[in-house]
């Protein structure tokens, strides 16, 4: 590796490095063709924090939601093996109680400190967190069970270091689970979005309607046409 030295003071030192190709592989995802959805995405935006009560879900975020198209045709793609078929973890065929574990797109799975793998459900009725009810606790519970098994079985990581949880808002209306390495900083995993799997499911055997009472937080970009219509109803 080529080294150069930029600046030494004592016992510390910056070097530029310069590491040979086969060291600096960079991982690029393409979307194309990308939504102005995609775009406002991945570009850095100030944030706000949403309080949603049940009321607003119902009378705000559900009808923005359904006015919307952001696609789930991925989903549906990595379910009926039109896409990521040889990619599959685990799978419970199940039509209400079954999923699909993948990993996720952000994993290249060269190692495992960012170990990142998705659920998807095979039933499609439930959008989000919000649509979940005891009716959901076998889907859920078998998720959390075998998504457990199938992770330690194929890559050894044991079920103490992986964080299962969703998100809410999901950028997908697809209910679906995250699996990411506890030691993993991931993206989206922060107390103001993830949702861990087994308190919700605790939540749900607790009541089952707990998600159509209380108010849930979540972040919004102030540029997000959802934020608008809360700030149109003098909720921010
Ligand atoms: O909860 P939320 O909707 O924000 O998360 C969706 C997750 O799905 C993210 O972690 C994405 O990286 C992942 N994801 C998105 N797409 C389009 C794909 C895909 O095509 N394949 C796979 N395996 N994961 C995806």
């Amino acid at each position: 590796m080529n080294t150069e030295l930029q600046m030494h003071n004592d016992i510390y030192c910056t070097f530029y490095l310069s590491p040979p190709p086969e060291m600096s592989e960079i991982k690029a995802t393409v979307v194309y063709p990308a939504t102005e959805k995609h775009i406002q995405k991945y570009l850095r935006q100030e944030v706000h924090l949403i309080r949603e009560s049940w009321e607003d879900y119902k009378n705000i975020t559900l009808p923005f939601i359904q006015s919307q198209s952001f696609s789930i045709q991925w989903v549906y793609n990595i379910l009926q093996k039109k896409a990521e078929a040889d990619r599959i973890v685990h799978e419970n065929p199940d039509p209400s109680n079954g999923f699909v574990l993948v990993p996720d797109l952000k994993w290249n799975q060269n190692q495992l400190e960012d170990l990142y793998l998705i659920a998807l459900v095979h039933r499609r009725d439930i959008k989000s967190l919000r649509d979940l009810t005891a009716e959901h606790l076998p889907l859920l519970r078998n998720i959390l069970q075998e998504g457990k098994e199938a992770i330690v079985k194929r890559f050894g990581v044991p079920s103490s270091q992986l964080r299962i949880y969703l998100h809410y808002q999901p950028s997908y209306q697809h209910l679906h689970v995250h699996f990411t390495a506890l030691g993993y900083d991931a993206p989206g995993s922060s107390v103001e979005r993830a949702h861990l799997l087994a308190d919700v499911i605790d939540n749900l055997a607790m009541d089952s309607l707990y998600y159509q009472k209380r108010a849930l937080t979540f972040p919004l970009r102030a540029d997000e046409p959802l934020f608008k219509k809360f700030q149109e109803a003098g909720k921010v």
